[in-house]
């Protein structure tokens, strides 16, 4: 209706009879009965979960992240990435957890992070804790009606990545709020925020990197990642390493990092879960090949050999030392693109 009523304020000249006319269908349609706001199309809002940034950067954010909604809107979580998308919990739930698999203890993919529960996919939001779940049918979309009182402020948050939260505050539909649009501007420039603050950073790691290149006193370190902000670069600095046979390349993780990654040669990518299936329940999710250690740190490699140091996490090292001359390509298995390689001379 309003969309209309604005197209006729938009004509002019000959098409003034006909706006007339139409005009006047529309007013006996106010005087029947203005439509309430539970009986027009819901305002739909978007809230991006996580992007692409520069730099190889994943942008590890909600945008907006701070979202008012009034109640019986629709929001719309566009989920770009590996993200789940956890609604109305006080805390964010742990990825990976321990749990007795045929009597061993095994560490496995959380459920409660890897399969939906609560309010799915266009159902209500009505105040019950709620995830999208990581393993979704179709397209990576969470789409909530919110219906809660107005007042009411709750959190959204993703469990894979420590601090990627926003929250969605119901107002009364009396309060002014941004409209849609404005609401997407707003994602725009927080997301364009992230890239800004990771492009300079990102230009000088490589103009740092070169000091780094060479072993010294027997060791060399390269820094896994190069988070700034709500933006994780997936890059190895520096990207190649010289050393001379027997001696060592550390790789460390910043604790102010988000991402874990691997070191691993040859890369083993897509296989992060290994379902074992369950009669009458669904799936446990081990861990699989692309995040399983399969090399301790401090360990020694030779020619020919395979590493991986399976996932490992922001704060800790992982050290390997190179026994014989040759060119040692290695991976990230959890983000494809994310490459190094170590010369022993
Ligand atoms: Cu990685």
């Amino acid at each position: 209706m309003r969309h209309l009523r604005s197209l006729i304020t938009g004509r002019l000249g000959t098409k003034i009879a006909i706006a007339g006319a139409l005009a006047f269908v529309l007013g006996l349609g106010v005087a029947a009965g203005t439509p309430t706001k539970a009986q027009e199309a819901p305002t739909v809002y978007v809230m991006q979960v996580g992007a692409q940034g520069p730099g190889n950067s994943d942008l590890l954010q909600y945008a907006p992240g701070v979202l008012q909604v009034h109640r019986g809107d629709v929001v719309t979580w566009a989920i770009g990435g590996f993200h789940n998308v956890h609604v109305g919990g006080a805390e964010p739930k742990p990825l990976v957890v321990v749990a007795d698999v045929n009597g061993a203890q095994t560490p496995i993919i959380n459920p409660e992070v890897a399969f939906p529960y609560g309010a799915k996919s266009g159902e209500s939001y009505t105040g019950v804790e709620s995830n999208s779940g990581i393993i979704m049918e179709g397209a990576p979309i969470y789409s909530l009606t919110i219906d809660v009182e107005p007042g009411t402020t709750f959190s959204v948050q993703c469990d894979i990545h420590p601090g990627m939260a926003g929250s969605v505050t119901v107002v009364e539909d009396s309060v002014a709020i941004p409209s849609p649009t404005e609401v997407t501007l707003m994602a725009g420039a927080e997301i364009g925020a992230s890239a800004n603050a990771i492009l300079p950073v990102y230009y000088e790691n490589f103009a740092n990197s070169a000091a780094n290149m060479a072993s010294v006193d027997g060791k060399a370190n390269v820094m896994v990642g190069y988070d700034v902000g709500r933006a994780a670069g997936l890059l190895y600095f520096p990207y190649v390493t010289t050393i001379k046979a027997g001696e060592s390349v550390t790789w460390t993780i910043l604790d102010t990092n988000i991402e874990p990654h691997t070191v691993s040669n040859p890369p083993i990518y897509g296989q992060d879960i290994a379902p074992i299936e369950q009669p009458n329940a669904p799936p446990i999710l081990a861990v699989g090949a692309s995040l399983a250690p399969m090399t301790e740190s401090g360990a020694t490699v030779k020619a020919g050999e395979a590493f991986s140091s399976g996932l490992f996490l922001p704060g800790q090292s992982f050290t390997l030392t190179f026994a014989d001359a040759g060119v040692y390509p290695y991976s990230c298995n959890i983000h494809p693109g994310m490459n190094g390689v170590v010369i022993v001379q």
